[in-house]
């Protein structure tokens, strides 16, 4: 089992579409470990991009990110990474299948609409940057979650 970082982007959450792209992570058979609606700071969004901190459009990238609340989520599942990259679909959305979220929920690069984490090795430090404390991931639904289980 694997555990990915999924994040509905701010586009997303004021479209209302949260729900339906939920809805296609639990078709596919991925298990909702934590989710959360929270308005990320410029410190956390240039943190969660850091390995783009040197491109032309990393400005507008965490003022997009920060323009609005997000929905951050932890999915688990086999391959889990790779299975939430190829339901995601490519980064442009020009070049995204139909079928695929981006291919279907969106136009523009600057605006397409989720992220998912391109590695287990990003997904361990993107989980570890949204979810602290807080909010303990070994609950899932409200009900103790036993790892091992
Ligand atoms: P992905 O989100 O598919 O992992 P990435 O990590 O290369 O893609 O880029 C992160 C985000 O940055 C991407 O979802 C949208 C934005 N982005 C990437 N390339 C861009 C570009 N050429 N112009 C504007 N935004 C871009
Ligand atoms: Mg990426």
């Amino acid at each position: 089992m694997e555990r990915t970082f999924v994040m509905v982007k701010p586009d997303g959450v004021k479209r209302g579409v949260i729900g339906s792209i939920i809805n296609r992570f639990e078709q596919k058979g991925f298990a909702l470990m934590a989710i959360k609606l929270m308005q990320i700071d410029l410190a956390l969004a240039e943190e969660h991009y850091r390995d783009l901190r040197t491109k032309p459009f990393f400005g507008e990238l965490v003022g997009y990110l920060t323009s609005g609340s997000v929905c951050a989520m932890i999915w688990e599942g086999p391959n889990a990474v790779a299975n939430a990259r190829s339901l995601i679909g490519k980064t442009n959305p020009v070049e995204a299948a139909p079928g695929t979220i981006r291919g279907d929920y969106a136009m523009d690069v600057a605006g397409n609409i989720v992220h998912g984490s391109d590695s287990p090795e990003s997904a361990a430090r993107e989980i570890g940057l949204f979810f602290t404390q807080e909010l303990p991931i070994t609950t899932f639904m409200g009900f103790p979650y036993n790892e091992q289980s």
